[in-house]
């Protein structure tokens, strides 16, 4: 309870920060996109939103912190532009989230608001999505296309992935968990996975984007196996609005 108090007196004081992580492109070489990551330091040291988010979502908080997060999100995207780089940013959205019965009026709204087109904006779901009511999740994920949104399915190859998911649904991205990535090159049982995904993916015209790069050899090897972006620390960390500018200065 304590920590829930602290909390919602974050959200409400405006304490949580939003980072963000560059992705690379690997066809053009240029960062495109960049995933928004929750950050919350507590003067007992930072808490994972693994912790927090279900925390907001038990308590009651989830609508008013992922406002915030949408808000933040834009706003950064906006500054972007505004520099001449119009990257598309990412957000994270739990199935709670997503259930919201007016989801695609508060986002069209946000963005209206902050003057971002909805284009450069893209959610992440996870497979805890697509298990909810399959014709009212569609029509959700349908209407936020139809404004332009781009859609990625998020942590995928964990749980209970099923690629049947690929086909009911209008996904336009896959993020490949980190798991599939850690071992790369010398587990042959993931290089056959990750390749046989890419595959799949690219003959269904979904993007894959492979999580968790670390090393230069992963890297080269999500390119040789056709993987169309790369995120993680070997390209870099998440990074502050500003610092992600900076960094696409010295990278572009
Ligand atoms: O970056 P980090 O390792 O702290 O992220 C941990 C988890 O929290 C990831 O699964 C990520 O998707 C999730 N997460 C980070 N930011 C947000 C957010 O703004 N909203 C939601 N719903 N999840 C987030
Ligand atoms: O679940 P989701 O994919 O949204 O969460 C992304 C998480 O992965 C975030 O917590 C982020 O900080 C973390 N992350 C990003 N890049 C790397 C990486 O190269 N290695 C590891 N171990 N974690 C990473
Ligand atoms: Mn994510
Ligand atoms: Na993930």
């Amino acid at each position: 309870l304590g920590l829930l108090n602290n909390l919602r007196q974050a959200i409400q004081s405006d304490d949580l920060r939003l980072v963000f992580q560059p992705r690379l492109d690997l066809h053009t070489g240029r960062i495109d996109s960049a995933e928004a990551l929750l950050r919350w330091n507590t003067k007992d040291g930072p808490v994972s939103p693994e912790v927090f988010i279900p925390l907001a979502e038990e308590g009651g908080l989830i609508h008013a912190l992922g406002d915030g997060v949408l808000h933040k999100a834009l706003s950064a995207q906006r500054q972007w532009s505004a520099d001449s780089h119009d990257i598309t940013v990412a957000v994270n959205l739990s199935p709670r989230q997503f259930a919201v019965p007016d989801l695609v009026e508060r986002i069209e709204a946000a963005t209206h608001r902050l003057g971002v087109s909805p284009e450069r904006l893209e959610i992440e779901i996870t497979e805890g999505v697509m298990i909810q009511n399959v014709e009212s999740v569609r029509r959700t994920m349908y209407a936020l296309k139809e404004l332009g949104l781009t859609i990625a399915l998020d942590d995928f190859g964990t749980g209970y992935s099923s690629l049947a998911y690929l086909k009911h649904f209008p996904i336009d991205i896959l993020k490949i968990d980190r798991a599939f990535v850690c071992e790369i090159p010398e587990n042959t049982q993931d290089v056959a996975i990750l390749s046989a995904i890419i595959g799949v993916a690219r003959a269904l015209g979904i993007r894959t984007i492979a999580e968790g790069v670390e090393t230069q050899e992963q890297a080269d090897f999500m390119k040789q196996v056709g993987c169309d972006a790369i995120q993680g620390y070997w390209f870099a960390r998440p990074l502050d609005s500003q610092s992600l500018l900076d960094f696409i200065h010295r990278h572009d």
